[in-house]
């Protein structure tokens, strides 16, 4: 304490953290000298976990944020929370708002111009290279507005946003294939389409009372993970969960529907005791394309829609409602759930492809040939109540969630797996307790033909009373069980936002070495000077600033009431974590530049006064005074002499 007080020491070590955060290199003056001797009195805590996590967490967890419109981040084995990636909605925090103009134009619907800052994302789906994880980006997509966005993980930020078109919103089920050369989004909610395709479908819809059409989006993604919208095929069925296939699954696109009655109500889509697991042959998409048999609508005159007679498809029925749809490792066994019963269906692939070779069909819906499904099935189990997800393992298992039973099943698959684990196949072996009802749950890849094993976390719906009350809503609950050993243990627990659909499991070597500490945009622009620019003819301000601890320059500017400003800034920060904000006193405006980050602001000037901008993220110990005036001028008592002038 004696130390701290003594104003000496005291100054040296102000000086101390002032130079510290503004990263120039000094000779340490005595005075600095004492200061560092005195404070190395100081016993740090133990254990010192600076970088204890950095160092031995295996695994980055991209969780979708459900109704938050974006995505959570954190580190397993240690499930700590480290950020959140902003899409769908405006994420003040993270610097994602529309008052920047790129942020703005994503968030716009290309085809009615309304932008859109709410969102839903339900399902990451990483890049594969050989249906393996290789790092590069992470897609998901938005429910509400049937969008997907491609999150670029050298920077942990949306790069694409991608708008289906043709649809009101309710793309639910969604899946990059093997190759990540094509995306599947299921258009869950049934729409009245446009005249076009309502022509081309020939079926009978009404707008008010029902039934209607739906389908898929096929979207393209270029080698720079550029996507487009490919193809839509559409038929008489909504579409939920989707799986494009490889191994011996190659080749087709496979997805469940819940509602194969065409019902309005929650009632009347559990009439049938079965819906469908649909599979669809991507050749013969190609073909239908190739073939010009195909119309486009009034709304997007660029993008093809199929009829369903035009391609290669087959169902097969599934007990009530079916949920979750995943695919084994070696591409064989398509495993899905119904939400209404205990029965669990693996069909196998090799017997689809026989059973539509040998015709092994009992009939047709829609001109949709059915397979047997004795034929095509290789197991039926009766597992537990309300399942919800499947995922693979490393050891030939799946584990499968329950929501109603509030734990997760562990299964051994049948062939090719037998030899692995030894185990009868189909039978439940182990039963790993949830706090509570499993939405889906992960094991770090998988979903791919390389899970790595090792861990499955279950995201649950409900947490209940597992953490302090916090009042009636209460976090989701993320659980991490180890499964390394015969029996699967529970490690740990995290609280997190709401709410989790899927998540995707990443080791940390393909994702960590590629992680920019700054953005290079600010490179891109090496002369830009600070510079106020007036436009009489459009009424607007045009203002390029530079941003650096602790400085906007300029420092002030004078604008005409009414006048819209356009705030270019840039950070000309390259140090790791020095990110800056731009907030207006008593304007809508707050973003924030990361080091290198390149923002365009736009606002209008319309209250007048002196209007203090300032820096709303801690940077240095000058950060409040890291601030500068916007004066907005009557316009009456503008003459061009109230200009900025910057000095040369
Ligand atoms: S959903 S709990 Cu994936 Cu959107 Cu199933
Ligand atoms: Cu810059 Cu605070
Ligand atoms: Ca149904």
């Amino acid at each position: 304490m004696t130390a701290i007080l003594n104003p000496r020491v005291l100054s040296a070590l102000l000086l101390g953290i002032l130079v510290g955060t503004l990263g120039i290199g000094l000779t340490l003056g005595p005075a600095l000298q004492a200061g560092v001797a005195a404070s190395a009195n100081y016993q740090r805590p133990f254990p010192m976990p600076h970088q204890y996590w950095a160092r031995s967490d295996e695994f980055y967890v991209f969780a979708s944020g459900g109704q938050q419109g974006g995505m959570y981040v954190y580190g397993v084995p240690s499930m700590k929370y480290l950020s959140e990636i902003p899409i769908f909605a405006e994420d003040q925090a993270w610097g994602w708002t529309t008052e920047d103009e790129h942020v703005r134009k994503m968030l716009t619907n290309p085809w009615t111009g309304e932008v859109a800052t709410r969102g839903d994302t339900h399902h990451p789906s990483a890049s594969k290279t050989d249906a393996k994880y290789d790092g590069r980006w992470v897609f998901v997509n938005d429910k509400q507005f049937a969008r997907v966005a491609r999150i670029d993980l050298d920077i942990f930020r949306t790069g694409q946003i991608l708008w289906a078109p043709n649809t009101t919103g309710g793309g639910h089920g969604f899946n990059v294939s093997p190759d990540t050369k094509l995306a599947v989004l299921n258009l869950e909610h049934e729409q009245y389409p446009d005249e076009n395709i309502r022509r081309h479908l020939g079926l009978a819809l009404d707008p008010v009372k029902g039934p209607y059409a739906a389908g898929i989006n096929g979207i393209r993604i270029a080698d720079d993970g550029t996507m487009s919208n490919g193809w839509q095929i559409w038929g008489p069925w909504q579409f939920d969960m989707a799986r494009i296939g490889w191994g011996k699954s190659n080749g087709w696109i496979v997805t469940t529907s819940y509602n194969t009655e065409r019902a309005t109500d929650a009632v009347g889509m559990f009439k049938q005791d079965h819906d469908y697991l649909f599979f669809w042959n991507i050749a013969s998409i190609e073909k239908a394309l190739a073939e010009k048999k195909y119309v486009t609508s009034k709304q997007a005159p660029d993008v093809p829609v199929i009829s369903w007679k035009d391609v290669e498809v087959y169902v097969t029925p599934i007990p009530l409602n079916p949920h979750g749809l995943d695919i084994s490792p070696t591409g064989k066994y398509v495993l899905t759930s119904g939400k209404a019963t205990t029965l669990i269906v693996a069909v196998d692939f090799e017997k689809v492809l026989q059973g539509i070779k040998e015709q092994k069909f009992t009939g047709e819906d829609f001109g949709v040939k059915v397979l047997d499904p004795d034929f095509v099935r290789a197991s039926t189990m009766d597992l537990g109540m309300g399942a919800t997800h499947i995922e693979f393992d490393d050891q030939g298992y799946f584990y499968v969630g329950f929501f109603v039973d509030s734990d997760i099943k562990k299964v051994p698959l049948g062939e090719p797996y037998t030899t692995k684990h030894g185990k009868t196949p189909w039978q439940v072996t182990d039963v790993l307790p949830a706090h509570f009802s499993v939405g889906h749950l992960a094991v770090p890849g998988g979903d791919t033909a390389q899970p790595y094993g090792k861990y499955v976390i279950s995201m649950n719906k409900l947490a209940k009373d597992s953490f302090l009350p916090h009042g009636p809503l209460v976090a989701e609950n993320h659980e991490l069980y180890d499964i390394q050993g015969e029996r699967a243990l529970l490690v740990d627990q995290m609280a997190l936002g709401p709410e989790t659909h899927y998540s995707q499991i990443l080791p940390v070597s393909l994702v960590a070495p590629k992680v920019q500490r700054a953005y290079t945009q600010a490179k891109a622009e090496p002369g830009a000077k600070p510079a106020v620019e007036y436009d009489y003819a459009k009424k607007e301000v045009r203002v390029t600033m530079t941003v650096v601890r602790s400085f906007f320059t300029p420092g002030a500017i004078t604008v005409p009431q009414g006048w819209k400003v356009k705030y270019h800034l840039i950070s000309q920060e390259t140090a790791l974590d020095m990110t800056h904000g731009f907030a207006i006193d008593g304007y809508n405006v707050s973003v924030s530049m990361d080091p290198g980050e390149v923002r365009d602001v736009e606002v209008v000037a319309d209250k007048p006064g002196v209007y203090w901008f300032y820096c709303n993220w801690f940077c240095s110990e000058l950060h409040m005074e890291m601030r500068g005036r916007m004066i907005v001028v009557p316009e009456s008592e503008w003459p061009p002499a109230q200009e900025t002038r910057l000095a040369p």
